[in-house]
């Protein structure tokens, strides 16, 4: 058998009980907003802290997952403070592996506020954003693209955006990183015992360690690409729809966001200003803007519109070129066309389709022809849209890296590129092992196998306080 190589750095320091107990507001707080809000410990005092504060009426004892009702008092004055359930959960039985408590509050912002300051008050410490996941991953309850998962899945825009972030908290990911970095690492040992013992053992095949390295390489570019898809799943898109003066925008956005948001008016120059709309298309989340027709005015008004249409145009992440069917392709459209930097994905969309004459073919510049009135190629647009910013199927995703994980399985990619040159050249096994050592390094991060505190830092920074 061949000596396995040295295992890689652990830079997290293992499972290690905290020593401080933490506290926030684990629920939305908004004014008037929410019937129950969540004050969540962890912790070793979060139960001495809980037992000072609360007050259970009647033969209630202080079981591990049992609900108990009572209210929260000031120790101080012996105020009541609210009407309170409080669930306790003894380590290591709990999100953080540690004992949480948390009282179940009324919500709005009084209550859970003056219960979170006596928490306080009582000798826990404010929670860091992140912070209780971060110690469910220092604890070993979650590997770090769980940990995330639970992040994407507060956050998520749209349904299916949720769908992948629970994908990945069921461990999909990974399950999929860990295995492409276990066959890497099967592939090591053997390199790296070819170079300390070679005389010792049958020859290694060199090809045969190429293609496995290649084909790890190649399932990572295909992780990247659904990365790229799901990207929009998670930031979705912000969509500009610009055009002339009265060629039917503000009536496109109502029609896309089902609503009457913009105002529609026959007078050209209506929309002054931008107009944003949040939808969902087929799973993706968009922020559609609606702007000034863009044309030469006197009116100082439109003038400030139609430079912040100009800005859209050049910021968005897609355009949508609107120009009426019935007046055929102008000058005009064409140097708004020439307006929309390379770069950005653009649709020329023929509109006011319902006014075209019988048997007149519109402008051969329309990519798609709609009527924002009736709602006629509405769906073909949506498609359209979609595909041209390189998403057209969201549904088939199974996992979907996010940005900080895309990094890191593209630089996993880059350095099997090295190892495979390596091979390529032919040269001693040495050589091959030092980028396949950076490669599981890099899948090793993703995971949260092998990852540095301030990177870990970073990441719960990014949660939001009381995950
Ligand atoms: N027949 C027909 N009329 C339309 C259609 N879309 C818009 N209109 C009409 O065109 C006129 C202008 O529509 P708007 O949506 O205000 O046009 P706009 O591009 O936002 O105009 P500005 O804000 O002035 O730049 C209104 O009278 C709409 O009812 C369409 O598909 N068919
Ligand atoms: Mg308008």
């Amino acid at each position: 058998m061949s000596p396995s190589p040295a295992p890689p750095e652990r830079s997290v320091p293992a499972p290690f009980p905290q020593d401080d107990t933490i506290a926030a507001v684990a629920t939305a707080i908004a004014p008037g907003e929410g019937s129950v809000a969540i004050v969540r410990l962890s912790g070793p005092d979060a139960e001495p802290i809980a037992s000072r504060l609360f007050v259970a009426p009647g033969q209630q004892s202080w079981d591990s997952h049992r609900v108990l009702y009572g209210h929260v008092c000031d120790p101080a004055s012996g105020e009541r403070v609210d009407e309170a359930l409080l669930l306790l959960m003894r380590a290591p039985r709990s999100f953080t592996r540690e004992t949480v408590v948390e009282f179940h509050c009324h919500g709005g912002l009084i209550c859970v506020q003056r219960v979170l300051e006596l928490v306080l008050a009582a000798g826990a410490r404010r929670a860091l954003p992140g912070e209780f996941s971060q110690r469910a991953f220092l604890n070993g309850r979650l590997d770090l693209t769980r940990a995330e998962a639970v992040s994407e899945l507060v956050t998520a825009r749209s349904r299916r955006a949720a769908q992948l972030a629970m994908a990945g908290l069921d461990g999909g990911l990974q399950q999929r990183i860990a295995a492409l970095r276990e066959r890497l690492l099967d592939q090591l040992a053997e390199l790296e015992a070819r170079v300390d013992f070679e005389d010792d053992l049958p020859p290694l095949d060199g090809p045969a360690v190429a293609t496995a390295l290649a084909a790890v390489q190649a399932e990572l570019h295909q992780l990247l690409a659904d990365g790229e898809r799901g990207q929009l799943l998670r930031d979705g898109l912000q969509v500009a729809i610009v055009g002339r003066p009265n060629v039917g925008k503000s009536s496109l956005l109502n029609r896309l966001s089902r609503s009457e948001r913009a105002i529609v008016t026959d007078l050209p120059g209506t929309t002054r200003d931008l107009v944003e709309s949040e939808l969902v298309l087929q799973g993706v989340p968009l922020t559609l803007l609606d702007t000034a027709g863009i044309r030469v005015t006197d009116d100082r008004v439109e003038q400030l519109g139609i430079a912040r249409s100009r800005a859209a145009l050049q910021a968005a992440d897609a355009v949508l070129l609107l120009f009426d069917i019935t007046a055929g392709w102008r000058p005009e459209d064409q140097q708004l066309r020439e307006l929309v930097p390379e770069s950005v994905p653009l649709l020329v969309v023929g509109n006011k389709a319902d006014q075209l004459a019988p048997g007149a073919a519109p402008a051969p510049q329309a990519e798609v022809c709609i009527s924002a009135l009736s709602g006629h190629g509405q769906e073909q647009l949506e498609q359209l849209l979609l595909r041209r910013c390189g998403h057209g199927d969201v549904q088939g995703l199974q996992v979907a890296l996010n940005r900080r994980q895309q990094d890191l399985a593209a630089a996993a990619a880059r350095s099997l590129q090295g190892s495979l040159e390596a091979a390529q050249q032919q040269l001693p096994w040495d050589f091959w092992t030092i980028d396949l050592r950076a490669a599981v390094r890099s899948l090793g991060e993703i995971t949260g196998e092998e990852v540095s505190e301030a990177v870990l830092d970073r990441v719960f920074s990014r949660f939001c306080i009381g995950k």
